[in-house]
């Protein structure tokens, strides 16, 4: 049994069990795996494609980018599991005095799809579905600072930007927009322009918003000072939510990069020793691979999001913006908890806790119908993290779709963990022979089922309820597996 990537104190390895590869292939990958051999046939069958979903009452945005166009298709496959789609279409530049939106639907399909999913469709076993809001991505695009400062304190800018957004808005037919930036958090008052055109034709305005973060234990001075900067970067975030909440619709939480491809850190308990890498981990240096998604990680930013958002007083907020929006806004805006669609995977190194060095990883029993092959065409050794080891990052980790994943899978027969509580699995393997091992942390359905039964249960509170309860953003759809839209 392999070991947790989990630091310390945490579930050991009777929290984990180890599936085999037939059940994981089976479990999350199967209908994916079939899809793409049989990619121009329409995969859906009554079972799948068009099983209710999971948890009906909550909204669910789908992101949708050209560089993986196979979201296009799943959304026509599952559009009953979504109330909004985002495609991944718009740039707003900053340009002298004004403003310049670029982009467009890449193709004349894609122009085709999108009027298809705003229209009623038929499934197959005659149903009625019902029209899917397109609302494409607008994302502020190489802005500066000065660029930022400029916009927010000069207020015909603000009708400028509005006017560019509402022109493709109009001419394109959309329902509304994902305005995305870098400092959304302090643009209220700028947004104002914007969300007025939008409700005045009645479309819908989804600002995307940074998580807030754990700030961790603070373990020593350089710990401490970390944990400062991420609880006032979480301030920063949280402070101007009411105002944020009263002009959106819907705010969209990138709660789907918990640990991203910069790893997490280690506390330095857990890896004993005096040598280099002990000192590394105690300055902060040694990082570890971890799951993309932790129920609770979107628990705790529900529950901040929505305190965050009414701590003023609804007559305060128009005064003090003086904000001339209908109350209903405020009341009818959801918070959509971002869950990840994609894996991660990292370069690793495998260190022993106890004696704190490096450690080779060990044979896994080799297959008993292996045959006797050597040379290039020789079956792989399967290796894993050797017993009392954790894996830390040799370099940053990347994202990786579900078939990149079940690619992975294929050519390599890894052994499969399961992390508990996240529901995800992960599995190592090496490319070819002394080019160092990697890491690759899978969405799972459990994943995504926990993450839903979260929100849900948040939601159920009166409280958070009344303020027009949440629901999900997944991140994106064509990085997804059909068994992952499946469990939705
Ligand atoms: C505000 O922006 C407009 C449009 O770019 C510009 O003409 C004007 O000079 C700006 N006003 C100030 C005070 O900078
Ligand atoms: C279950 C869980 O939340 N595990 C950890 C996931 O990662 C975050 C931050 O990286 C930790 O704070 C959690 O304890």
């Amino acid at each position: 049994m392999a070991d947790s990537p989990r630091s310390g104190g945490l579930p050991g390895p009777s929290l984990l069990h180890v599936v085999s590869l037939a059940l994981i292939v089976l479990s999350l990958f199967t209908a994916g795996a079939t899809s793409q051999q049989a990619d121009n046939q329409k995969p859906i069958g009554a079972e799948d494609g068009q099983s209710a979903r999971q948890q009906p009452a909550l909204p669910v945005l789908g992101y949708v980018t050209p560089w993986n166009s196979r979201g296009k298709q799943l959304v026509e496959d599952y559009r009953h599991k979504f109330d909004i789609v985002s495609p991944v279409w718009y740039t707003i530049h900053a340009m002298g005095d004004g403003y310049e939106v670029r982009g467009a639907p890449p193709a004349d399909e894609d122009a085709e799809w999108y009027k298809r999913l705003q229209q009623p469709a038929e499934s197959t076993d005659g149903k009625t579905l019902q029209p899917v809001k397109v609302a494409p991505r607008f994302i502020l695009d190489g802005w500066s600072e000065d660029d930022y400062r400029q916009f927010i304190f000069n207020e015909t800018r603000w009708q400028l930007l509005s006017d560019v957004v509402m022109d493709v808005v109009q001419e394109m037919g959309y329902e509304g927009i994902v305005f995305e930036s870098g400092a959304t958090h302090a643009l209220p008052g700028s947004l104002v322009k914007l969300s007025e055109a939008l409700h005045s034709h009645s479309k819908i305005l989804v600002l995307v918003m940074q998580p807030v973060r754990p700030v961790g234990d603070s373990f020593d001075e350089l710990s401490e000072k970390r944990a400062a900067l991420i609880q006032e970067t979480n301030h920063m975030i949280l402070q101007n939510l009411p105002y944020l909440a009263m002009i959106a619709d819907y705010i969209s939480i990138m709660t789907y990069d918990m640990t991203g491809p910069g790893g997490r850190e280690i506390s330095p308990d857990v890896i004993a020793g005096e040598g280099k890498i002990a000192e590394a981990v105690a300055k902060g240096n040694v990082r570890e691979p971890g799951p993309n998604t932790s129920a609770d990680w979107v628990r705790e930013n529900l529950v901040n999001f929505v305190e965050a958002s009414v701590e003023a007083g609804d007559a305060k907020l128009k005064q003090d913006w003086s904000l001339n929006l209908e109350s209903q806004h405020v009341s009818s805006c959801k918070f959509l908890l971002g869950a990840p669609l994609y894996g991660y995977k990292y370069p690793v190194v495998y260190v022993h806790k106890a004696l704190g060095r490096l450690v080779e990883p060990t044979p896994v029993d080799p297959l008993p119908d292996r045959p006797l092959i050597t040379g290039a065409a020789a079956p792989k050794v399967r290796k894993k993290a050797p017993e009392g080891s954790m894996a830390i990052l040799r370099e940053r980790g990347e994202a990786i779709t579900a078939n990149e994943i079940i690619d992975l899978i294929n050519a390599n027969k890894p052994e499969a963990i399961r992390l508990e509580p996240e529901g995800e699995y992960y599995f190592d393997y090496e490319d070819k022979p002394g080019t160092g091992f990697w890491r690759v942390f899978i969405p799972a359905k459990d994943s995504l089922s926990n993450v839903l039964n979260t929100i849900k249960e948040v939601t159920e509170d009166d409280f958070i309820n009344s303020l027009g309860g949440a629901g999900v953003a997944l991140w994106e759809i064509g990085q997804s597996s059909e068994g992952l839209l499946q469990s939705l």
